[in-house]
């Protein structure tokens, strides 16, 4: 059997993983990092879109934000269209001057790959971690399969990045961590499509058949989203059907709406809210969607992971270059406050936008909220500051 040996463990390679390992290295702290899927895949899988202003910083100063400062769309507001108007909130102007980039998540994913191969790291395709065991210890163990045979990785430390549907989550005892999970009653469709996006900003739009999303990848590329029901047989929804719902709901009373063009990709998301309490068990840490998820309305799920490794890494380097513990110890206490302040925001997003069916008392309530935002500058000041930055609070 294969014999790894590594400071760190990293299981997953998506970005709270691959980050992490990146640093690391900074910090000539050595990881190894697990995957299960090939690297063509992870390359490839469409996901989040947004990054905040702080977590585009943060990349910049670990030397991988170049390509998505060439490539990355800035965007200083978005739009909500609902009773048949579109409405900018100027984020920038509400937010001190800070915006977010649109670039693709899987991009993001590329840069960090090819930092932590040209760099010499070590990142293990096709390699799924088994079983993480010791974390009581101070020699934890992951044992892992891949092309090779089994294998396992001898480290101090694990870091559980393997997302929701990962096993590192599962490797502490029984009753250790608390799972506190919240199922919204919506799903999202999502497409891409080679149309250039029908407006620069992105749109979040209630309409009385459902919440619709149009955002983007590139001028040439566009994003969008749909609320169906969580269970939606992505088989029910032919293209012509996706183009003539997202006509129906994102458009104005002036006659506005999205232009249709071919899709390259359809997926279908049930929306989620989870929070793992503590973020750590022993010498496993876990990070990202391994021990958070939100709904996507708030744009949160990749910022939050990299705001967690952030800290990690801060906390591993204390721990390896003086000893100091300290930042260990608070770890799951520092990520869980901001945790509880995305998955606040992506609440507040998800309700206000997306229409129940039946609930005609609620639907009053969240209009209600969407005017405030128009109307009242700190309303709209509100959403903005949490929208571009929140992992900075
Ligand atoms: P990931 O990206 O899921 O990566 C986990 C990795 O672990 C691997 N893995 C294993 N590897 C080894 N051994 C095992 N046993 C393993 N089990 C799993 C997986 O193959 C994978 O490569 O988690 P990470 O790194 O924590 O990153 C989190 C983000 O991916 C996620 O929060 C975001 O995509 C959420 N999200 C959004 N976040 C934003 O910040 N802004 C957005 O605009 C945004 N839009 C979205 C989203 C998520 C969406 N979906 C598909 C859920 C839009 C959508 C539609
Ligand atoms: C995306 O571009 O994929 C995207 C943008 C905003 C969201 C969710 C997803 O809130």
């Amino acid at each position: 059997m294969e014999t790894l040996q590594a400071e760190v463990g990293i299981v997953g390679a998506g970005p709270a993983g691959l980050l992490l390992s990146h640093l690391l290295h900074l910090h000539g702290i050595d990881s190894v990092v697990l995957e299960s899927r090939s690297r063509q895949y992870v390359e490839h899988r469409v996901r989040a879109g947004v990054l905040e202003h702080g977590i585009a910083a943060l990349l910049d100063d670990a030397g991988v934000g170049a390509r998505m400062r060439r490539e990355g769309l800035v965007h200083e507001g978005i739009e909500l269209l609902f009773d048949g108007s579109r409405h900018r909130i100027p984020l920038a102007e509400l937010a001190g001057g800070r915006a977010i980039v649109v670039y693709g998540q899987q991009e993001v994913v590329k840069d960090l790959i090819e930092a932590r191969l040209a760099a010499g790291g070590v990142v293990r395709f096709d390699s799924g971690a088994t079983a993480v065991e010791g974390i009581g210890t101070e020699r934890p163990t992951v044992r892992f399969r891949g092309p090779g045979g089994e294998g396992q990785l001898e480290c101090r430390f694990v870091a559980g990045c393997d997302g929701f549907h990962g096993i590192s989550r599962l490797a502490p005892p029984d009753g250790a961590l608390r799972l506190r999970v919240r199922e919204y009653p919506y799903g999202w469709l999502g497409i891409l499509a080679a149309v250039a996006p029908a407006n620069e900003e992105l749109i979040y739009c209630r309409s009385a058949r459902g919440f619709a999303l149009l955002s983007m990848r590139s001028p040439q590329v566009s994003r969008l989203y749909l609320q169906v029901s969580p269970d939606e047989p992505l088989d029910n929804w032919p293209e012509e059907r996706i183009w003539s719902e997202l006509q129906a709901r994102l458009r104005t009373d002036d006659g506005w709406t999205v232009s249709a063009g071919p899709l390259l990709e359809k997926g279908v998301t049930a929306m989620r809210g989870a929070v793992v309490e503590p973020m750590r068990y022993g010498s496993l840490f876990l990070a990202g969607d391994a021990a958070h998820i939100v709904p996507p309305t708030g744009a949160k799920g990749l910022n939050l992971a990299a705001a967690d490794v952030r800290l990690l890494a801060e906390a591993f380097v204390a721990h390896f270059a003086k000893g100091d513990d300290a930042l260990l110890e608070a770890y799951s206490d520092s990520c869980l406050k901001r945790v509880w302040l995305a998955e606040e925001f992506s609440a507040f997003m998800t309700t206000t936008l997306h229409p129940l069916a039946g609930d005609d008392f609620e639907a009053q309530l969240a209009e209600a909220r969407l005017r405030l935002i128009i109307r009242s500058r700190a309303a709209a000041a509100s959403l903005a500051e949490r929208y571009v930055d929140l992992n900075s609070f």
